[in-house]
């Protein structure tokens, strides 16, 4: 039995609050003894109804539609913020004032600026920090790292990334916040090609410059779904490409993109090393592809691994390779790192610091598709 408690405030009572309430709810069914067990003790949502509705559902004991008052309250440990971005500074820099560790949806900020203000603030006040790039939990993207790490694959030549969906290719959907920049702060760069570019930098480190091609295909969209409903305008990326130099001398391309017919997540990978390769598809996300240059010629392939109690948290999930996972585990996992970097007081990733170099490579790639050549990234 556990007896640390975390209170948990969580706010935003949408798509990202109910993941994260889901984690919270089941973690201690998978994990057992957790570092510590959540309390569930305030909901905060701008609309009173859906923060009531929410805690009823998520099983939160309180519920407000203050932010504020739910940072205050002394029973509150962690403040788990996830509502869009434009309101991620604000919020964060509250909590962290308040002294409460804080996790932050992606991307973490508007822009790199906000983002180091945010790593900044974190780092003075001492508090844990932790950006929701929840993917690279997927047990089988920790044991692709665990494997660079025993030198499996030896020396990195190349990071091959994507990120494709296909929920705004057609231009009659009627416009979110997610198209619009003074909420979003970019397109699909910040929504999605923010969690490959996160998974970029935790296999091969660090980006020194990026050239990119960044494209919007749609320039304005219905403001509802109702029929006939007047035009009104996007002003943020719909696709983008972009080569990367690794600051290890290693170099990668990332593709991402909410116009790909037919891609419903498709988050995946190919590393290719001196000694082997790992190969990762997020649709089909308990596999690895791991070839390794070794052993007879003719008995060589790509094999596929499934992951199970053998890797990367797989003992606490379930007995036998083959059942499956899905976005919730790659959730409790993420609150469980939380969890025990607060009790055992150790940095967990990735932090502010590692959402504001994504933010730093968010910004150069933006810049890069209106100059046409390549950014270089400060160091600082
Ligand atoms: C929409 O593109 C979205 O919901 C992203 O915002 C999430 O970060 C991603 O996990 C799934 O797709």
């Amino acid at each position: 039995m556990n007896n640390r408690t975390l209170g948990i405030g969580l706010i935003g009572a949408g798509f990202m609050g109910k993941a994260h309430s889901a984690a919270y709810a089941t973690m201690q069914m998978h994990v057992w003894p957790a570092p510590a067990q959540p309390k569930l003790t305030c909901l905060a949502d701008e609309n009173l109804e859906a923060a009531r509705i929410g805690a009823e559902r998520f099983g939160f004991a309180s519920f407000t539609s203050d932010w504020r008052a739910l940072i205050a309250r002394p029973d509150v440990d962690i403040v788990d913020i996830c509502t869009p971005p434009n309101s991620h500074l604000e919020i964060a820099l509250e909590a962290i004032r308040a002294g409460k560790h804080v996790l932050v949806e992606k991307p973490l900020a508007m822009n790199s600026e906000e983002a180091r203000r945010m790593w900044q603030a974190a780092e003075r006040a001492g508090v844990k920090n932790l950006v929701g790039f929840s993917y690279r939990r997927t047990p089988a993207v920790l044991y692709a790292r665990q494997l660079i790490d025993e030198g499996a694959i030896g020396r990195i030549y190349s990071f091959r990334g994507h990120y494709l969906q296909d929920w705004c290719v057609d231009p009659e959907a009627p416009r979110t916040w997610r198209h619009v920049a003074r909420i979003a702060g970019s397109g699909t760069l910040g929504d999605i090609g923010s969690h490959i570019i996160d998974i970029a930098r935790m296999m091969t480190g660090d980006i020194d410059s990026v050239v990119s091609l960044v494209r919007r295909w749609v320039d304005e969209r219905p403001e509802t779904s109702t029929p006939g409903a007047n035009k009104v305008p996007v002003d943020v990326d719909d696709e983008a490409m972009f080569l990367l130099k690794f600051r290890e001398g290693s170099i990668g391309r990332i593709e991402a993109s909410r116009f790909s017919h037919g891609r419903n997540n498709y988050l995946g990978f190919e590393i290719n090393g001196e000694k082997g390769s790992i190969t990762f598809n997020y649709e089909d996300m308990t596999k690895l592809g791991v070839f390794l240059a070794e052993g007879p010629i003719e008995r060589r392939g790509l094999r596929v691994i499934s992951t199970g109690p053998a890797h990367p948290y797989g003992q606490h999930l379930w007995p036998i390779p083959g059942l499956g996972i899905g976005f919730t585990e790659t959730k409790i996992i993420e609150v469980c790192d939380l969890f025990d970097a607060i009790i055992s007081d150790r940095r967990v990733r990735p932090d502010f610091e590692d959402g504001y170099r994504v933010s730093q490579i968010v910004d150069a790639v933006e810049s890069s598709g209106k100059l046409n050549n390549w950014v270089e990234l400060d160091r600082d």
